[in-house]
């Protein structure tokens, strides 16, 4: 994540709004990217305006204590800053359906803490299905690399301190029901073919050279 700023900006799509077809189509993606991205930016905007001294602070700081944030913009910040933050790594995780597999230090990991690529999806498949309600279902690595799957409701976000996201799925309804209605499970599996797994595995390179250099 770049250290932007107050005020927020909707980051456009890294990729045209049909690029995702058959996965995901057109309209799920405008409405997701232009109607649901945009309000969570300018939500946070709008509960920042009267915070001159939290508006030097990037996204990642804010969300990252946001019991040090002063009271009455903690929610607004955790829902809206959440809501940003998740979805400029849900549509940055994605790319046109091409079947890609994790490569390098992240295959690697994955083979290490999983068994196996297959072994790692049977079990972040079921944890974005069986999220109950609104939320998210993501892989992260800890400080010395090690990777595990998590499950955040809402629009949290995991300890920022101490996990570094990899990748992630929406699993609101937004995010598929104009196109799969109630199949989320549908959508989950054909959600692996979009990975971008050369970004993740750069987030993942990334994070352990930050961790090797920090030691
Ligand atoms: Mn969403």
């Amino acid at each position: 994540m770049k250290a932007e700023v107050y005020p927020f900006v909707a980051r456009p799509l890294p990729y045209e709004y049909d690029a995702l077809v058959p996965v995901l189509d057109a309209e799920t993606l405008t409405f997701h990217h232009d109607k649901h991205y945009k309000t969570y930016v300018d939500n946070l905007n709008s509960a920042l305006s009267d915070y001159p001294e939290l508006q030097k602070k990037s996204l990642t700081e804010l969300l990252s204590d946001i019991s040090m944030l002063p009271g009455a913009v903690q929610t607004a910040v955790r829902n809206n800053g959440g809501g940003v933050y998740n979805h400029e790594l849900y549509f940055d995780s994605m790319r046109e359906p091409a079947g890609q597999e994790p490569d390098g230090a992240l295959a690697e990991a994955i083979e290490r803490d999983f068994g196996s690529y297959r072994q790692w999806k049977e079990q972040m498949k079921p944890a974005a299905v069986s999220k109950f309600g609104s939320g998210w279902a993501w892989l992260v690595a800890d400080k010395d690399g090690r990777l595990s799957i998590v499950q955040t409701s809402n629009q949290d976000v995991p300890d920022l301190e101490e996990y570094m996201p990899i990748l992630l799925v929406d699993v609101w309804e937004h995010a598929y029901y104009l196109q799969y209605q109630n199949r989320r499970a549908d959508y989950v599996e054909s959600w692996f073919g979009l990975i971008n797994w050369r970004k993740a595995g750069k987030r993942y390179e990334d994070w352990l050279a930050e961790k090797a250099v920090r030691k």
